[in-house]
């Protein structure tokens, strides 16, 4: 989507840290990082929000980006203390860009519940 500010990282448009690219995922860092590590992780596909993923392409979609989240959280090295992956949808919870992303946190003790 030419306006979709995450469609444009992936497109190369804007410039971010990238830790990993696949076909179907991006995984780069938050610009305004809330732990140690905070990874952004999102289809290359534009879903505005995980109410959008359903159907047999969303839910592939989606299955395939946890996939790759798990892969970069394994390759930063946040298996042994573990992390959260975690998505906004809605303005109750938050989401500020409509493009489906998971926010990857660790590094640090994640109280619970997030406010
Ligand atoms: P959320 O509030 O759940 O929609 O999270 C959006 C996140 O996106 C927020 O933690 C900040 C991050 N973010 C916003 N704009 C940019 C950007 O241009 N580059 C990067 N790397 N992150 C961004």
């Amino acid at each position: 989507m030419a306006d979709c500010l995450f469609c444009r990282i992936v497109a190369g448009e804007i410039p971010a840290k990238i830790v990993k690219r696949s076909e179907d995922a991006v995984a780069f860092r938050d610009l305004d990082p809330r732990a140690p590590t905070h990874v952004l992780v999102i289809p290359t596909r534009h879903i505005a929000a995980v109410r959008d993923a359903g159907g047999e392409e969303g839910e592939r979609a989606v299955g395939r980006v946890l996939g790759f989240a798990a892969e970069v959280a394994t390759e930063l090295g946040l298996d042994a203390g573990g992390y959260r992956l975690v998505t906004n949808t809605g303005k109750d919870a938050g989401q500020s860009v409509d493009h489906l992303h998971f926010h990857l946190l660790g590094g640090r003790k994640l109280s619970w519940p997030p406010g």
